[in-house]
């Protein structure tokens, strides 16, 4: 270790397993409010012993902050990272990044930030480690963990867990929970660079339905705009979109549309001039608008650290969202600029602050400090417009940029990946490890973005892509088409049985995402948590778990790791799964999932039926749970949801099944009820109905 180091300044407790260390001389005013938590925690001082304390330096000119780390430790998180999933040995930079094909600095830097990172030791307990700066820094994964920043010395939260999932929760108590999204945002979302005109957007959404490929989203990327001026519609590709919007609902298909940041700096363009008028644009250090190339020619970006310029978005959205948009995507927010050698603005831009965070107002700051931050607080503003001009639909809001702590407000994807094998399988680390950092909801441009799929690639990618919490196909401008039956039938057949796949486990991930609402626990999981005392599955990066009772397992898995016997596998769920294509499915002992009837949206879905699948434990016993709600909407806050514990035990006979309700819209007492055994799947160990067994 080279450079100064020494003892923390005060050391605060927040309960018995987290704990606050400040560097001597903290200077709260240069890293607090902290965006990345949701409110200030209460602290009392820290009496006892604490197993893990942080070393606060100088080295290289920077703050340094060293976390000293038991060499059997296994160290994973990160955030969004190139690389295995496993990151000792890694070091990353935290400054968000435009990365096409994660070529740029070797992959070093993309585009969101954490400053986090999970420790799980041997015997399966955990710790999790913040440096709670947004302040550009480096994260090394060495003999200790390492933070090096470029701003002032930061704090560091230590979190000790009984394992990774307990370090998790305890981490969404610090930063807040997702809020619960619409159904309809899990569904399949079908997005290219971009659909234009119109009436290929109302094409696409045709031959989804006629060919029987399940589709909830139609995306509309940046062709719509006029001359890429942001809450514009160019009039000749896009003249009618309220029309447009409204052929899509029709066919039970929502429409999420594109806005970026940068505002052309064009008078007489009515955004553009009223944001000059009310003074919200990120400043250079001489007090100018700061400006740069992005789509429209030159740009400026709003402030969002400011107040005036949270409201004056807010009013941007209202009109642009009458026209029946559903959803928004918010690209470049890193942000990303064409003219500049640092692809972004500059270090001293100067953000002026007052906006509040946590009821606290931010203070003003340079870029340094908020540039990491900048994609969450567009996000955040972009997610209260939404709101406010859709007060009874829950908002839905994909951003690139994003920090730690963003999971409140959006949800993410890992921006310009490529058309290879290489990229597919990177993207089941790359989702893993963003969900081992806090973030629930998210996943990669299925296909790949830059280049070009090919039938086999594009298969396989749709076949394990449709197991991710977001699922969305994807491909840059220019290329050829990208749908699911633009690379012929045996490919479609694949994208339509790997889609009905997932919408027959609908019932379970709605589930899993309510439990990540509620409790912070993520959607995906690592695959090493099917048997914390494995070894080998620390390193083991070709699956994942589905929540903690379903492991995901694509056919290029190596085989001479394998999951505990007892995961054993579970039917198709769709009908017949030709080849070996598509993922098995294996359920842990003693779990149990329901399904249902697959269906061409999320809105067609029907619980008349739901089938458990059980895998009974050692004693013949198998639990699990259902939630389901109105799919849309906040009647569930008040009580407008159903949330079923289901105890399975086997007997001589078959089965036996009961069932504990929750939530005012109960499911109907017809509904039927089939468990399955997946141990022996031919015939059903129980056929009821749900009255019966409540
Ligand atoms: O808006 C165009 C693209 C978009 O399709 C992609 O998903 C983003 O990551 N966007 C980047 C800008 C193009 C950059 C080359």
């Amino acid at each position: 270790m080279s450079g100064t180091a020494g003892a923390p300044g005060r050391s605060l407790s927040v309960s018995a397993t987290i704990a606050i260390f400040e560097p001597p001389q903290f200077d709260p005013s240069q890293t607090l409010p902290s965006l990345m938590l949701n409110g200030e925690p209460e602290t009392s001082p820290l009496e006892d012993p604490w197993p893990t304390t942080p070393s606060f330096g100088e080295a290289h000119g920077k703050r340094t902050v060293d976390i000293a780390i038991d060499r059997d430790t296994d160290l994973y998180g990160t955030g969004e990272v190139t690389g295995p999933l496993r990151r000792n040995g890694q070091t990353i930079e935290l400054w968000n990044t435009d990365n096409p094909s994660y070529r740029r600095v070797q992959g070093q830097r993309l585009y969101q930030s954490h400053p986090w990172v999970l420790g799980v030791r041997p015997d399966g307990s955990a710790f999790g480690i913040l440096h709670d700066s947004t302040w550009r820094q480096s994260l090394i994964c060495g003999r200790t963990i390492r933070f090096e920043t470029d701003g002032p010395a930061a704090r560091v939260i230590v979190i000790l867990g009984e394992d990774a999932m307990d370090v998790l929760r305890q981490l969404s108590n610090l930063t807040g929970k997702m809020e619960m999204p619409p159904l309809w945002a899990l569904g399949y979302n079908q997005c290219r660079w971009s659909y234009y005109p119109d009436a290929r957007v109302r094409e696409i959404a045709n031959e989804f339905r006629s060919r029987k490929i399940p589709l909830d989203v139609i995306w509309v990327d940046i062709h719509y705009m006029d001359d890429y001026r942001v809450f514009t519609f160019d009039p000749e590709r896009f003249p009618d979109p309220a029309a447009t919007n409204a052929y899509l609902h029709e066919r039970d298909v929502k429409a999420v549309w594109m806005i970026d940041p940068g505002v052309a700096k064009q008078d007489g363009y009515s955004v553009y001039n009223s944001g000059e008028a009310r003074d919200v644009w990120i400043k250079t250090a001489d007090g100018q608008p700061a400006q740069g190339e992005v789509w429209p020619g030159q740009t400026v970006f709003p402030d969002f650290t400011t107040k005036e310029a949270v409201h004056w978005w807010s009013e941007q959205y209202q009109d642009f969202l009458a026209v029946g948009i559903d959803g928004v995507w918010n690209d470049m927010n890193e942000p990303a600029i064409f003219d500049a050698e640092t692809w972004t603005l500059p270090e001293d831009a100067v953000h002026r602050g007052g906006a509040a965070h946590a009821g606290l107002p931010i203070p003003e700051g340079p870029h340094l400090r908020y540039h990491n931050a900048y994609g969450m607080l567009m996000a955040r503003a972009t997610r209260d417009a939404v709101l406010k001009a859709k007060p009874d639909k829950r908002p839905f809001v994909l951003t690139r940029a994003n920090v730690l702590g963003g999971h409140r407000y959006c949800a993410t994807w890992t921006g310009d990946n490529r058309s290879c094998w290489h990229h597919l399988k990177m993207s089941i680390p790359m989702s893993v490890n963003l969900s081992l950092s806090g973030q629930p909801f998210h996943g990669p441009d299925i296909g790949g973005f830059e280049g070009e799929a090919w039938p086999e690639l594009f298969a396989e990618w749709m076949a394990i892509g449709a197991f991710f919490p977001f699922c969305r196909g994807h491909t840059i401008e220019k290329s050829a088409d990208h749908e699911p039956w633009s690379f012929g039938p045996e490919t479609e057949e694949v994208c339509r049985v790997a889609l009905r796949r997932r919408y027959a486990l609908m019932p379970y991930l709605y589930t899993l995402f309510r439990r990540a609402s509620e409790t912070g626990a993520p959607v995906m999981l690592p695959a090493f948590l099917a048997d914390p005392a494995e070894e080998e599955l620390r390193f083991c990066d070709d699956r994942f778990l589905l929540g903690s009772d379903l492991a995901v397992e694509p056919g290029w898995a190596d085989k001479t790791i394998s999951l505990p016997e007892d995961w054993r596998l579970i039917p198709p769920l769709a009908e017949e799964v030709p080849g070996d294509i598509h993922p098995a499915l294996r359920l842990r002992p003693g779990g149990l999932i329901p399904a249902c009837a697959p269906a061409v949206s999320t809105e067609a879905l029907t619980l008349e039926t739901l089938t458990l699948h059980v895998n009974f434990d050692q004693d013949g016993h198998a639990t699990g749970s259902l939630y389901w709600d109105e799919r849309e909407g906040f009647g569930f806050e008040n009580g407008a949801y159903t949330d079923l514990s289901f105890v399975c035990q086997r007997t001589d006979a078959g089965a036996t099944l009961k069932v504990t309700a929750a939530g005012q819209r109960p499911l109907p007492a017809e509904t039927k009820i089939i468990v399955i055994d997946v141990a022996n799947a031919e015939q059903p160990v129980l056929a009821t109905r749900l009255g019966a067994v409540l």
